[in-house]
Protein backbone atom coordinates (compact mmCIF):
# COMPACT_ATOMS: atom_id res chain seq x y z
CA UNK A 1 0.00 0.00 0.00
CA UNK A 2 1.51 3.36 -0.58
CA UNK A 3 2.35 5.48 2.16
CA UNK A 4 2.23 8.75 0.38
CA UNK A 5 -1.11 9.81 1.95
CA UNK A 6 -0.93 8.08 5.20
CA UNK A 7 -0.23 10.25 8.54
CA UNK A 8 3.35 10.25 9.82
CA UNK A 9 2.01 7.54 12.98
CA UNK A 10 0.94 5.36 10.85
CA UNK A 11 3.84 5.41 8.60
CA UNK A 12 6.09 5.35 11.89
CA UNK A 13 3.93 2.08 12.56
CA UNK A 14 3.57 0.77 8.82
CA UNK A 15 6.21 1.80 6.16
CA UNK A 16 8.87 -0.79 5.62
CA UNK A 17 7.77 -3.81 7.40
CA UNK A 18 5.20 -6.86 6.25
CA UNK A 19 4.79 -9.77 7.84
CA UNK A 20 7.68 -12.63 7.60
CA UNK A 21 7.07 -14.60 4.73
CA UNK A 22 8.44 -17.41 6.70
CA UNK A 23 6.40 -17.76 9.65
CA UNK A 24 3.98 -14.93 9.34
CA UNK A 25 5.20 -13.40 12.48
CA UNK A 26 4.19 -9.52 12.64
CA UNK A 27 6.82 -7.84 14.54
CA UNK A 28 10.31 -8.19 11.77
CA UNK A 29 12.02 -10.75 12.95
CA UNK A 30 15.88 -10.12 14.04
CA UNK A 31 17.62 -11.80 10.97
CA UNK A 32 21.10 -12.43 13.61
CA UNK A 33 23.04 -13.99 10.82
CA UNK A 34 26.58 -12.90 9.66
CA UNK A 35 26.13 -14.04 6.15
CA UNK A 36 23.82 -15.81 3.25
CA UNK A 37 23.82 -19.22 2.11
CA UNK A 38 23.89 -19.34 -1.50
CA UNK A 39 22.20 -22.44 -3.70
CA UNK A 40 25.08 -22.27 -6.17
CA UNK A 41 28.07 -20.87 -7.22
CA UNK A 42 25.82 -19.48 -9.87
CA UNK A 43 23.94 -17.49 -7.62
CA UNK A 44 26.28 -16.00 -5.15
CA UNK A 45 28.33 -14.67 -8.53
CA UNK A 46 25.45 -13.25 -9.51
CA UNK A 47 24.92 -11.06 -5.88
CA UNK A 48 27.87 -10.30 -6.03
CA UNK A 49 28.02 -8.53 -9.35
CA UNK A 50 24.47 -7.34 -8.56
CA UNK A 51 22.59 -9.10 -11.55
CA UNK A 52 20.56 -10.89 -8.92
CA UNK A 53 19.06 -8.95 -5.71
CA UNK A 54 19.84 -10.68 -2.33
CA UNK A 55 21.78 -10.96 0.99
CA UNK A 56 25.32 -11.78 0.99
CA UNK A 57 26.74 -10.95 3.96
CA UNK A 58 25.19 -8.54 6.78
CA UNK A 59 28.26 -6.22 6.51
CA UNK A 60 26.60 -5.65 3.42
CA UNK A 61 23.07 -5.40 4.20
CA UNK A 62 20.59 -7.63 6.11
CA UNK A 63 16.78 -8.13 5.99
CA UNK A 64 15.82 -6.47 9.55
CA UNK A 65 18.21 -3.38 8.78
CA UNK A 66 16.85 -2.88 4.88
CA UNK A 67 13.28 -2.93 7.12
CA UNK A 68 14.87 -0.20 9.23
CA UNK A 69 16.03 1.81 6.47
CA UNK A 70 12.78 1.98 4.13
CA UNK A 71 10.97 3.10 7.39
CA UNK A 72 13.25 6.00 8.03
CA UNK A 73 13.52 6.81 4.22
CA UNK A 74 9.60 7.34 4.19
CA UNK A 75 9.41 9.17 7.67
CA UNK A 76 12.18 11.83 6.61
CA UNK A 77 10.41 11.86 2.68
CA UNK A 78 13.61 10.46 1.22
CA UNK A 79 14.41 8.27 -1.43
CA UNK A 80 16.48 6.01 0.42
CA UNK A 81 18.07 5.37 3.89
CA UNK A 82 21.41 3.49 5.13
CA UNK A 83 21.52 2.84 9.01
CA UNK A 84 24.82 2.61 10.67
CA UNK A 85 26.38 1.23 14.07
CA UNK A 86 26.66 4.87 15.64
CA UNK A 87 25.74 8.47 14.63
CA UNK A 88 29.39 9.03 13.95
CA UNK A 89 29.49 6.63 11.59
CA UNK A 90 26.60 8.06 9.54
CA UNK A 91 27.91 11.46 9.87
CA UNK A 92 31.53 10.24 8.86
CA UNK A 93 30.35 8.18 5.95
CA UNK A 94 28.16 10.75 4.53
CA UNK A 95 30.97 12.95 4.32
CA UNK A 96 33.54 10.75 3.46
CA UNK A 97 31.46 9.79 0.55
CA UNK A 98 31.02 13.36 -1.10
CA UNK A 99 34.14 14.93 -0.08
CA UNK A 100 38.02 14.39 -1.36
CA UNK A 101 41.37 16.00 -0.98
CA UNK A 102 41.34 19.57 -1.69
CA UNK A 103 37.44 20.07 -0.56
CA UNK A 104 36.39 22.40 1.92
CA UNK A 105 33.54 22.02 4.21
CA UNK A 106 31.66 24.76 6.03
CA UNK A 107 29.61 24.37 9.20
CA UNK A 108 27.39 25.43 12.39
CA UNK A 109 30.26 26.56 14.94
CA UNK A 110 28.53 24.73 17.77
CA UNK A 111 28.13 21.54 16.10
CA UNK A 112 28.55 17.99 18.52
CA UNK A 113 32.10 17.50 19.82
CA UNK A 114 32.89 14.54 17.32
CA UNK A 115 31.56 15.47 14.58
CA UNK A 116 33.90 18.88 15.22
CA UNK A 117 36.60 16.62 15.62
CA UNK A 118 36.62 14.87 12.67
CA UNK A 119 36.35 17.82 10.59
CA UNK A 120 39.58 19.68 12.60
CA UNK A 121 41.17 16.99 13.61
CA UNK A 122 40.93 13.44 11.46
CA UNK A 123 39.71 15.15 7.84
CA UNK A 124 42.56 17.76 7.36
CA UNK A 125 45.08 14.95 7.55
CA UNK A 126 42.98 13.86 4.04
CA UNK A 127 43.26 17.11 2.38
CA UNK A 128 39.98 17.95 3.69
CA UNK A 129 39.78 21.45 5.63
CA UNK A 130 36.65 23.19 7.37
CA UNK A 131 35.33 26.30 8.32
CA UNK A 132 33.15 27.05 11.25
CA UNK A 133 30.63 29.84 11.22
CA UNK A 134 27.37 31.19 12.89
CA UNK A 135 25.17 29.61 10.35
CA UNK A 136 22.61 31.45 12.04
CA UNK A 137 23.79 34.39 10.21
CA UNK A 138 22.92 33.77 6.36
CA UNK A 139 25.85 36.59 5.14
CA UNK A 140 28.28 34.72 7.12
CA UNK A 141 27.24 31.50 5.17
CA UNK A 142 27.60 33.18 1.93
CA UNK A 143 31.05 34.55 2.61
CA UNK A 144 32.69 31.36 4.09
CA UNK A 145 31.46 29.71 0.78
CA UNK A 146 34.83 28.83 -1.08
CA UNK A 147 35.05 27.15 -4.87
CA UNK A 148 36.32 24.03 -2.99
CA UNK A 149 33.41 24.22 -0.84
CA UNK A 150 31.42 21.02 -1.40
CA UNK A 151 29.36 20.20 1.84
CA UNK A 152 27.41 23.01 4.04
CA UNK A 153 27.03 20.74 7.23
CA UNK A 154 24.24 22.17 9.69
CA UNK A 155 22.71 21.67 13.08
CA UNK A 156 19.29 22.90 13.81
CA UNK A 157 19.22 23.04 16.71
CA UNK A 158 22.79 22.94 17.12
CA UNK A 159 24.15 20.95 19.76
CA UNK A 160 23.95 22.03 22.94
CA UNK A 161 23.60 25.86 22.35
CA UNK A 162 19.97 25.18 20.76
CA UNK A 163 20.82 27.95 18.05
CA UNK A 164 18.91 27.45 14.56
CA UNK A 165 19.98 28.17 11.46
CA UNK A 166 17.65 29.19 8.21
CA UNK A 167 17.99 25.52 6.38
CA UNK A 168 15.65 26.44 3.26
CA UNK A 169 17.77 29.63 2.64
CA UNK A 170 21.42 28.01 3.28
CA UNK A 171 20.14 25.38 0.57
CA UNK A 172 19.63 28.07 -2.05
CA UNK A 173 23.04 29.60 -0.95
CA UNK A 174 24.28 26.43 -1.32
CA UNK A 175 23.14 25.01 -4.49
CA UNK A 176 24.18 28.79 -6.47
CA UNK A 177 27.59 27.65 -4.92
CA UNK A 178 27.59 23.92 -6.28
CA UNK A 179 27.58 22.29 -2.97
CA UNK A 180 25.62 20.08 -1.12
CA UNK A 181 23.86 20.60 2.36
CA UNK A 182 23.80 17.80 5.37
CA UNK A 183 21.54 18.60 8.31
CA UNK A 184 21.77 16.69 11.11
CA UNK A 185 18.16 16.42 12.50
CA UNK A 186 19.22 14.54 16.11
CA UNK A 187 17.41 16.86 17.94
CA UNK A 188 13.96 17.15 16.07
CA UNK A 189 13.51 14.30 14.46
CA UNK A 190 11.46 13.53 11.03
CA UNK A 191 8.75 14.59 13.30
CA UNK A 192 9.43 18.04 14.12
CA UNK A 193 11.39 19.10 10.77
CA UNK A 194 12.10 17.44 7.25
CA UNK A 195 15.51 19.12 6.60
CA UNK A 196 14.63 17.47 2.80
CA UNK A 197 11.78 19.17 2.16
CA UNK A 198 13.51 22.01 2.92
CA UNK A 199 16.35 22.04 0.13
CA UNK A 200 18.58 19.69 1.93
CA UNK A 201 20.20 16.87 -0.17
CA UNK A 202 21.24 14.65 3.01
CA UNK A 203 19.88 14.06 6.33
CA UNK A 204 22.12 12.08 9.38
CA UNK A 205 20.80 11.30 12.76
CA UNK A 206 22.74 9.73 15.70
CA UNK A 207 19.58 7.23 16.29
CA UNK A 208 21.19 6.75 19.48
CA UNK A 209 18.39 9.75 20.45
CA UNK A 210 15.01 10.39 19.78
CA UNK A 211 15.10 7.42 17.17
CA UNK A 212 15.87 4.62 19.36
CA UNK A 213 14.35 6.84 22.14
CA UNK A 214 14.85 4.46 25.13
CA UNK A 215 18.96 4.64 25.90
CA UNK A 216 19.79 1.62 24.99
CA UNK A 217 21.15 1.41 21.58
CA UNK A 218 24.09 3.02 19.58
CA UNK A 219 23.06 3.36 15.80
CA UNK A 220 22.90 5.98 12.93
CA UNK A 221 20.96 6.83 9.68
CA UNK A 222 21.24 8.47 6.61
CA UNK A 223 18.60 9.38 4.43
CA UNK A 224 18.97 11.25 0.89
CA UNK A 225 18.86 10.53 -2.86
CA UNK A 226 18.93 6.69 -3.86
CA UNK A 227 21.72 6.72 -6.42
CA UNK A 228 23.42 9.08 -3.55
CA UNK A 229 22.73 6.83 -0.55
CA UNK A 230 23.30 3.52 -2.70
CA UNK A 231 27.10 5.15 -3.37
CA UNK A 232 27.72 5.32 0.65
CA UNK A 233 26.73 1.82 1.14
CA UNK A 234 29.03 0.58 -2.00
CA UNK A 235 31.63 2.61 -0.17
CA UNK A 236 32.40 4.13 2.60
CA UNK A 237 29.51 1.59 4.72
CA UNK A 238 31.17 -1.19 3.21
CA UNK A 239 34.73 -0.43 3.22
CA UNK A 240 35.26 1.64 6.62
CA UNK A 241 32.55 -1.17 8.02
CA UNK A 242 30.32 1.38 10.23
CA UNK A 243 27.74 -1.44 10.02
CA UNK A 244 24.41 -1.55 12.19
CA UNK A 245 23.73 -5.03 14.20
CA UNK A 246 20.59 -6.98 13.56
CA UNK A 247 19.29 -6.29 17.19
CA UNK A 248 20.31 -2.51 17.15
CA UNK A 249 17.99 -2.55 13.73
CA UNK A 250 15.45 -3.86 15.48
CA UNK A 251 15.51 -1.91 18.30
CA UNK A 252 15.07 1.37 16.21
CA UNK A 253 12.23 -0.19 14.06
CA UNK A 254 10.56 -0.75 17.41
CA UNK A 255 11.31 2.44 18.94
CA UNK A 256 9.93 4.20 15.65
CA UNK A 257 6.72 2.96 15.79
CA UNK A 258 6.37 5.09 18.70
CA UNK A 259 8.59 8.28 17.85
CA UNK A 260 5.34 10.47 17.28
CA UNK A 261 3.67 9.39 20.99
CA UNK A 262 6.85 9.92 22.46
CA UNK A 263 7.92 13.20 20.82
CA UNK A 264 4.73 14.82 21.80
CA UNK A 265 5.26 13.96 25.01
CA UNK A 266 9.19 15.30 25.37
CA UNK A 267 7.93 18.47 23.58
CA UNK A 268 5.10 19.14 26.33
CA UNK A 269 7.44 18.16 29.08
CA UNK A 270 10.61 20.45 27.76
CA UNK A 271 7.89 23.15 27.72
CA UNK A 272 7.01 23.18 30.93
CA UNK A 273 10.50 22.81 32.04
CA UNK A 274 11.44 25.88 30.00
CA UNK A 275 8.64 27.83 31.67
CA UNK A 276 9.60 26.84 35.31
CA UNK A 277 13.29 27.46 34.28
CA UNK A 278 12.74 30.62 32.57
CA UNK A 279 10.85 32.38 36.28
CA UNK A 280 13.57 30.44 38.72
CA UNK A 281 15.01 33.54 40.20
CA UNK A 282 18.27 31.41 39.70
CA UNK A 283 18.20 31.49 36.38
CA UNK A 284 19.91 33.93 33.89
CA UNK A 285 19.16 32.32 30.35
CA UNK A 286 17.20 29.76 28.65
CA UNK A 287 17.51 28.70 25.57
CA UNK A 288 14.67 26.50 24.00
CA UNK A 289 13.69 27.71 20.06
CA UNK A 290 9.82 27.41 21.41
CA UNK A 291 10.53 30.38 23.32
CA UNK A 292 8.07 33.43 22.29
CA UNK A 293 11.07 35.46 23.39
CA UNK A 294 13.46 34.16 21.41
CA UNK A 295 14.56 36.06 18.64
CA UNK A 296 14.90 33.05 16.74
CA UNK A 297 10.91 31.90 17.02
CA UNK A 298 9.41 33.00 13.90
CA UNK A 299 12.14 31.19 12.31
CA UNK A 300 11.45 28.01 14.47
CA UNK A 301 7.59 28.31 13.85
CA UNK A 302 8.57 28.05 9.73
CA UNK A 303 10.75 25.46 10.29
CA UNK A 304 9.78 23.12 12.97
CA UNK A 305 6.29 21.60 13.62
CA UNK A 306 7.15 21.39 17.73
CA UNK A 307 10.54 21.65 19.72
CA UNK A 308 10.97 18.46 21.54
CA UNK A 309 12.32 17.92 25.04
CA UNK A 310 16.27 19.89 24.91
CA UNK A 311 16.92 22.69 26.31
CA UNK A 312 20.26 24.33 28.03
CA UNK A 313 20.51 27.44 30.15
CA UNK A 314 22.83 29.25 32.18
CA UNK A 315 22.33 30.52 36.50
CA UNK A 316 23.01 33.37 37.28
CA UNK A 317 25.83 32.09 39.35
CA UNK A 318 27.47 30.62 36.22
CA UNK A 319 29.91 27.83 36.69
CA UNK A 320 30.03 26.77 40.03
CA UNK A 321 26.02 26.96 40.53
CA UNK A 322 25.66 24.84 37.83
CA UNK A 323 27.82 22.35 38.97
CA UNK A 324 26.49 22.13 42.54
CA UNK A 325 22.83 21.79 41.00
CA UNK A 326 24.14 19.04 38.73
CA UNK A 327 26.00 16.97 41.79
CA UNK A 328 22.47 17.30 43.54
CA UNK A 329 20.18 16.19 41.04
CA UNK A 330 18.30 12.38 42.09
CA UNK A 331 15.81 11.51 39.50
CA UNK A 332 17.22 13.05 37.16
CA UNK A 333 20.61 11.50 35.79
CA UNK A 334 24.34 13.18 35.39
CA UNK A 335 25.11 11.66 31.76
CA UNK A 336 25.26 12.51 28.52
CA UNK A 337 23.11 11.33 25.48
CA UNK A 338 19.76 12.84 25.27
CA UNK A 339 16.50 11.70 23.43
CA UNK A 340 15.82 9.53 26.19
CA UNK A 341 12.82 8.46 28.45
CA UNK A 342 15.06 9.58 31.07
CA UNK A 343 15.68 12.77 31.98
CA UNK A 344 19.45 13.57 31.38
CA UNK A 345 21.54 16.77 32.30
CA UNK A 346 25.39 17.41 31.48
CA UNK A 347 27.88 19.91 31.19
CA UNK A 348 28.72 20.37 27.03
CA UNK A 349 32.04 22.12 28.24
CA UNK A 350 33.49 19.80 29.90
CA UNK A 351 31.89 16.47 28.59
CA UNK A 352 30.21 16.50 25.23
CA UNK A 353 31.91 19.44 23.78
CA UNK A 354 35.87 19.22 25.53
CA UNK A 355 37.40 17.83 22.61
CA UNK A 356 36.49 21.48 20.79
CA UNK A 357 39.21 24.15 21.44
CA UNK A 358 38.63 26.70 24.03
CA UNK A 359 38.42 29.71 21.99
CA UNK A 360 36.47 27.67 19.46
CA UNK A 361 33.74 27.00 22.44
CA UNK A 362 33.58 30.71 23.47
CA UNK A 363 32.66 31.85 20.05
CA UNK A 364 29.78 29.24 19.82
CA UNK A 365 28.55 29.97 23.09
CA UNK A 366 29.18 27.28 24.35
CA UNK A 367 30.21 29.00 27.51
CA UNK A 368 31.70 27.29 30.93
CA UNK A 369 28.24 28.04 32.83
CA UNK A 370 26.15 26.16 30.11
CA UNK A 371 23.98 23.67 31.23
CA UNK A 372 22.49 21.24 28.83
CA UNK A 373 18.79 19.32 30.05
CA UNK A 374 17.67 16.75 27.55
CA UNK A 375 14.08 16.41 29.13
CA UNK A 376 12.18 12.38 29.26
CA UNK A 377 9.22 11.38 29.76
CA UNK A 378 9.00 11.06 33.60
CA UNK A 379 5.79 13.07 35.29
CA UNK A 380 6.99 16.78 34.31
CA UNK A 381 6.11 17.28 37.74
CA UNK A 382 8.35 15.16 39.07
CA UNK A 383 11.26 16.61 36.98
CA UNK A 384 10.84 20.27 37.54
CA UNK A 385 10.51 19.42 41.98
CA UNK A 386 13.89 17.54 41.38
CA UNK A 387 15.53 20.58 39.31
CA UNK A 388 14.25 22.42 41.80
CA UNK A 389 15.88 21.04 44.83
CA UNK A 390 18.93 20.95 42.96
CA UNK A 391 18.83 24.40 42.66
CA UNK A 392 18.12 25.32 46.65
N1 LIG B 1 25.02 14.19 16.08
C1 LIG B 1 24.53 14.77 17.20
C2 LIG B 1 23.71 16.02 17.08
C3 LIG B 1 24.79 14.20 18.44
O1 LIG B 1 24.27 14.80 19.52
C4 LIG B 1 25.59 13.02 18.51
C5 LIG B 1 25.92 12.40 19.82
C6 LIG B 1 26.09 12.47 17.33
C7 LIG B 1 25.77 13.07 16.13
C8 LIG B 1 26.91 11.21 17.34
O2 LIG B 1 26.07 10.13 17.57
P1 LIG B 1 26.53 8.73 18.26
O3 LIG B 1 27.68 8.23 17.48
O4 LIG B 1 26.88 9.03 19.67
O5 LIG B 1 25.31 7.89 18.09
N2 LIG B 1 25.65 13.24 20.89
C9 LIG B 1 25.88 13.01 22.15
C10 LIG B 1 25.61 13.95 23.16
O6 LIG B 1 25.21 15.08 22.99
N3 LIG B 1 25.84 13.40 24.33
O7 LIG B 1 26.35 12.14 24.21
C11 LIG B 1 26.44 11.81 22.80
Amino acid sequence: MSTKKQGFSTKAIHAGQQPDPSYGSLSTPIYQTSTFVFKDVAQGAARFSGDEEGYIYTRLGNPTQTALEEKMAVLEGGEAAAAFASGMAAVTAVLLAMLSKGDHVVHTSALYGCTYAFLHELAPRFGISATSIDTSDLQAVDRAMQPNTKVVYLESPANPTMKLCDIAAIAEIARSRGAKVVVDNTFMTPYFQQPLALGADVVVHSATKYIGGHGDVIAGLAVGEKEFIDEVKMTTLKDIGGTISPFNAWLLLRGLKTLPVRMERHDSNGRAVTEFLEQHPAVDKVYYPGLESCEQYQLAMRQMSGFGGILAFELKEGYEAGVRMMNKVKLCHLAVSLGDVDTLIQHPASMTHSVVPEDERVRAFITPGLVRLAVGLEDVEDIIADLEQAMS
